[in-house]
């Protein structure tokens, strides 16, 4: 079952996150959640296959196609981690803040701009490049999750060239909400 890992590493007596279990109906909603952990990070999340198929992106997703950001795939977690926020307490898994830094739908499409299925992004990702485009209130266009090797769980988060794409240097820090 794909949540086994999310449950494992946390006690739900301790931690106010959601307890794992896949959701049927995929809506395609994606969150991007800035979790002030150890390390400052954005988590991106997309729903897909009953679970948040989910990547740690240490610099955040960018809106310049220039920037090359690292997101580290990380364990599926359950749709209704989608807007949790909260303080993960001292002692856990990924202890600190999260807090929702923008949300909304996704969908996954071809070289040509052509919507996926569902079962055809999930293949697109087993293949180690996804075409996304998303509908955020922050982040909004084209983007490519690309796997940068056959082995392990480094993948790339790139801005597509698009009309929503930002030519000057892109701080996410100075995007967040107040
Ligand atoms: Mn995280």
């Amino acid at each position: 079952m794909a949540l086994t890992t999310y449950n494992k590493k946390r006690d739900f007596d301790d931690t106010p996150e959601p307890k794992g279990k896949s959701d049927k109906e995929n809506q395609f909603r994606f969150v991007v959640q800035r979790h002030d952990a150890t390390r400052l990070h954005y988590d991106f999340r997309l729903e897909l296959g009953g679970v948040l198929k989910s990547w740690a992106v240490p610099k955040g997703p960018s809106m310049n196609p220039e920037d090359k950001r690292l997101a580290v795939m990380v364990e599926d977690h359950p749709v209704s981690y989608i807007d949790f926020e909260g303080t993960i307490p001292k002692g856990n898994y990924g202890a600190g803040e999260v807090e929702v830094w923008d949300h909304g739908q996704f969908f996954p499409v071809d070289e040509n701009l052509e919507k996926l299925t569902e079962k055809q992004a999930l293949t697109a990702l087993k293949k180690g490049e996804l075409k996304i485009f998303l509908k955020g209130k922050k982040i909004e266009g084209g983007f490519v999750l690309v796997k940068f090797k056959q082995e392990g769980d480094n993948w790339l988060l790139i801005k597509h060239k698009d009309e929503y794409a930002v030519v000057k240097k892109y701080d996410i820090e100075k995007h967040r909400k107040t």
